[in-house]
């Protein structure tokens, strides 16, 4: 009975740990959330791809589920994009250096951009699967086909404290391939190329149980399995 209440005892402890630990999900972002300028195409290059760079906190593991995006900047000139189309990525990066050229799409959603110009991010959830980044880097963003004059500007770019090499842009002359960023015919390089900033493009991780939680149950049971052994070998009325 003894054994059973102490056996109890550690289930609870483990449960209350949990909570206390509880699996969180995280969202990643190089932005402090107010843009300063969006930037838009090219001419000639009506098809332009817009992108982070992400470190993966736990290859094998991390999963994004969204990618959040707010477009255009406040008081921009240029025409307001709402309401036309795009196309959202998670790719992943198979060499790990951070840089797209070599990106491949691990899936994509269809989308249309709203909320324009005000700061406010929009999410697209990621319907198709996997998720999972294996690789040491990933990327999310979304490619943009221009049909209007003047051309709108639907990339928001924080440019509080930029950091290089991390948002990229693509411009391609023809039909755009997703999987192919850094030829296709087209120009893709870091942003500050030619202006410096972060796009404010996040990418939302799925919660995955944190190893503290599993830790702190294992040390919870082995503290209560040795406290009922050692009470067991105290002699009775000691
Ligand atoms: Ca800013
Ligand atoms: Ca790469």
């Amino acid at each position: 009975m003894t054994h059973r209440l102490c056996l109890l005892a550690a289930a609870a402890a483990v449960s209350l740990l949990g909570a206390a630990l509880p699996a969180r999900a995280q969202v990643l972002q190089i932005d402090d959330g107010t843009a300063e300028t969006a930037v838009g195409v090219t001419n000639n290059f009506p098809t332009a791809a817009y992108l982070n760079s992400f470190q993966t906190p736990a290859p094998g593991t991390t999963v994004v589920s969204a990618v959040q995006i707010a477009f255009g900047a406040p008081g921009t000139t240029s025409p307001n994009p709402n309401g036309l189309p795009i196309m959202v990525y998670l790719w992943s990066d198979p060499n790990g250096d951070g840089n797209p050229s070599d990106a491949q799409v691990l899936g994509s959603v269809a989308g249309v951009i709203s909320s324009a110009n005000t700061n406010t991010f929009v999410s697209f959830a990621l319907p198709f699967s996997p998720q999972l980044i294996t690789t040491q880097n990933f990327f999310v963003g979304f490619s943009f086909a221009n049909i209007a004059t003047p051309e709108p500007a639907p990339a928001g770019l924080d440019q509080t404290a930029p950091l290089a090499n991390r948002s990229f842009a693509g411009f391609y002359p023809g039909t755009f391939d997703p999987n192919n960023l850094g030829g296709n015919g087209g120009i893709l390089a870091p942003i500050e190329n030619y202006v410096p900033g972060n796009f404010l493009i996040r990418a939302d991780l799925a919660a995955v149980p944190e190893p503290a939680t599993v830790l702190g149950g294992a040390l919870a049971v082995g503290a209560l399995g040795w406290h009922f052994l050692r009470r067991r070998r105290v002699p009775a009325g000691a």
